[in-house]
């Protein structure tokens, strides 16, 4: 089985993992598949060849024989169903990491995202400070009931899942906003993401292809 996905060919975030080909990245080193990776630019990922494997346009996607993916939580979700080490076998236990997933997308990402939207949108508005305050609000809020019930568990439902892997990845754009601060349970929950072999191998990888095409 050969596994390739598509990622940035440079991305803009300058290296930093935010983009969602690393949540895929993280999920085949987490249960140890090895996968190839084909570099797209922003002007091949608006032409046919891609648009026939995401309509959107966007990376990532993820091929496998004869198997075409998008959406970066069904392809973790896929890889998680096939592989052992993102789920637990215990049906309900398996349930409710799948709704951790949802909830990390569904719920704690759509402000995180309306908040860098604005920045790139609307930073230069007169109401742009205004703007931020309500997003700000909104995330915090969210913050807060997550903060409430992770308490000092160490992942949100037992073991390490698929779920913390999604909301990681999630709370990781939110690094440098200052808005995790007054979260420290939060806080040490990313750590101990970013702190997993299977984290650092994915965040490595997608370093290098930014180092190279910058090298350039
Ligand atoms: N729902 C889709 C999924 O989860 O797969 C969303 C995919 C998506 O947003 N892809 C983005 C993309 O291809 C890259 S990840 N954008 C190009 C386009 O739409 O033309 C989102 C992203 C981009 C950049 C940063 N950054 O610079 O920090 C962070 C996240």
């Amino acid at each position: 089985m050969t596994i390739t996905i598509t990622a940035f060919e440079r991305s803009p975030d300058g290296g930093k993992g935010l983009a969602r080909d690393m949540r895929v990245r993280w999920a085949l080193e987490e249960v140890g598949q090895t996968y190839e990776v084909r570099l797209v630019s922003f002007k091949a990922m608006k032409e046919p060849a891609h648009l026939a494997l995401q309509p959107f346009g966007q990376i990532p996607t993820y091929e496998e024989d004869n198997l075409v993916l998008f959406e970066s939580g069904a392809i973790v979700l896929h890889i998680a169903e096939r592989h052992a080490g993102l789920l637990p076998d215990d049906a309900n236990a398996r349930a409710r990491a799948i709704t951790w997933m949802f909830a990390a997308l569904t719920t704690m990402e759509p402000p995180i995202v309306d908040r860098e939207v604005a920045r790139y949108l609307e930073g230069d508005a007169s109401w742009y400070e205004q703007r931020l305050t309500v997003i700000d609000e909104r995330i915090s809020k969210r913050l807060s009931e997550l903060s409430d019930r992770l308490g000092d568990a160490e992942w949100l439902d037992g073991l390490f899942s698929a779920g913390d892997l999604q909301m990681v990845s999630v709370l990781l754009r939110l690094k440098g906003s200052g808005l995790l601060d007054e979260y420290p349970n939060l806080s040490a929950y990313v750590a101990r993401g970013e702190a997993r072999p299977a984290y650092k191998r994915a965040f490595d990888a997608q370093l290098a292809v930014f180092t190279a095409a910058t090298a350039e």
